[in-house]
């Protein structure tokens, strides 16, 4: 697969509809099992978060953002300033209040949790508005895959302790949930991984790529863009990636995941 990071932005002709700001709610859903401290929002900074978004938003055809190379085979990308402060503060505000705890893909017809996903996630719905939609275009031109290829984007939680334990994006031939997964769209062959916040070096919550020997940081706005497959489409398993543990404080992010057909 050629990998083509278009910077060019100049055809985005795309102008996104205005929308109402959005606001933090709490979930005290019981189902979120949370045994140390109440469904809060700890870090002030995210009472920030609130109508961060113009009514008048609209999706910025010339976006600057900047692509660097942090590792070229496997290809690993840091895109920063991939989205902007207030996209980022408007995803927590609307994902906030569906928050569950995170799951993993399973060999029955349903997900389930994992003592090495420890954190909460929710599942934007396709588009569901003009900040998401705009995101989705941003991405789906970046790879060069039509938008129908993406999965819903998925916004990620980390509390205090919260971790992702090192695994892979693709779903491997004999792994649990690989069949079912592969009629949705085919194999997932590339991640984005957006920060959401940014999170002080004794925070924690980095990246891992142990294959690699690579931490990245979580920098509000930028992004880790990689391809899950080989060039011949076979997995890469160099790609093995994780969320280390966050030792105080909150970590917010968000994955992009492209299939090699249409997603369903
Ligand atoms: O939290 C991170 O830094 C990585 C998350 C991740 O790998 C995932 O959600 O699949």
């Amino acid at each position: 697969m050629k990998f083509s990071l278009v910077m060019t932005l100049s055809a985005w002709l795309i102008v996104c509809q205005a929308h109402e700001p959005h606001y933090y709610a709490m979930n005290n859903d019981p189902a979120l099992v949370v045994q140390d401290e109440t469904l809060k929002a700890v870090d002030d900074d995210f009472e920030l978060m609130k109508g961060q978004i113009a009514e008048d938003y609209h999706c910025d055809p010339d976006h600057p953002y900047r692509a660097r190379m942090e590792n070229r085979d496997p290809h690993l990308m840091i895109i920063d300033n991939f989205i902007s402060q207030a996209e980022a503060l408007h995803l927590i505000a609307i994902a906030q209040p569906e928050m569950q705890r995170s799951k993993v893909v399973a060999d029955t017809d349903e997900n389930k949790l994992s003592t090495g996903r420890t954190s909460f996630n929710t599942f934007l719905s396709r588009s569901q508005d003009a900040v998401v939609h705009c995101i989705e275009q941003r991405a789906s031109r970046i790879v060069g895959k039509p938008l129908a290829n993406m999965e819903p984007l998925q916004v990620v939680w980390y509390r205090k302790g919260q971790e992702y334990q090192p695994h892979y994006d693709y779903f491997a031939q004999g792994y649990a949930g690989t069949d079912r997964e592969l009629k949705r769209g085919g194999q997932r062959i590339a991640t984005f991984f957006v920060y959401l916040n940014t999170l002080k070096e004794d925070q924690g919550g980095t990246t891992t790529f142990p294959t690699l020997n690579l931490n990245v940081k979580p920098v509000q706005g930028s992004a880790a863009f990689w391809y899950d497959v080989q060039v011949d489409g076979t997995d890469d398993p160099r790609t093995l990636h994780g969320g280390a543990p966050v030792h105080y404080g909150e970590k917010y992010g968000l994955n992009i995941w492209v299939r090699e057909g249409e997603f369903n």
